[in-house]
């Protein structure tokens, strides 16, 4: 009956110690984000995807470079998003669009040229990134 006990209490610790690592890898992807060690870009069959996260403090990360001349999709994901980075405009593009509280929302860029720059914003220009096309 002890051994039955021991391995039903190292059963539960092993649940809880996944449940925590499983939850904590969210905020752990959010900070490499908000610190820039995680890259923005990447590419989905033949398409550059830029990734922004938007959250309470605004879009994150605020500074991105990414492939001119490519078919480009703007990937924003909100997270725990409850401010007026929900009110989402791209001011160039003649773009807005209302985020969700969580969840993905894609807006296609088309295919910037090399040397332009796009300013993503909350509704009012307080928060802001920028996405540089070299
Ligand atoms: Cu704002």
């Amino acid at each position: 009956m002890k051994t039955f006990y021991l391995i039903l209490s190292l059963l539960v610790i092993t649940v809880i110690v996944f449940l925590f690592l499983y939850f904590s890898d969210d905020t752990g992807s959010t900070e490499e984000v908000k610190a820039g060690t995680k890259n923005a870009v990447e590419e989905e069959n033949g398409v550059q995807i830029i990734n922004v996260i938007a959250t309470s403090g605004g879009y994150f990360p605020a500074k991105i470079t990414a492939k001119a001349n490519k078919e480009t999709i703007l990937r924003l994901e909100s997270q725990n998003s409850y401010g007026c980075e929900r009110s989402f405009r791209i001011p160039a593009l003649n773009i807005t669009e209302i985020l969700p509280q969580e969840g993905i929302t894609e807006i296609d860029l088309g295919t910037p040229e090399k040397g332009k720059s796009i300013l993503g914003s909350c509704s009012m220009g307080m928060y802001t990134f920028t996405i540089t096309f070299e």
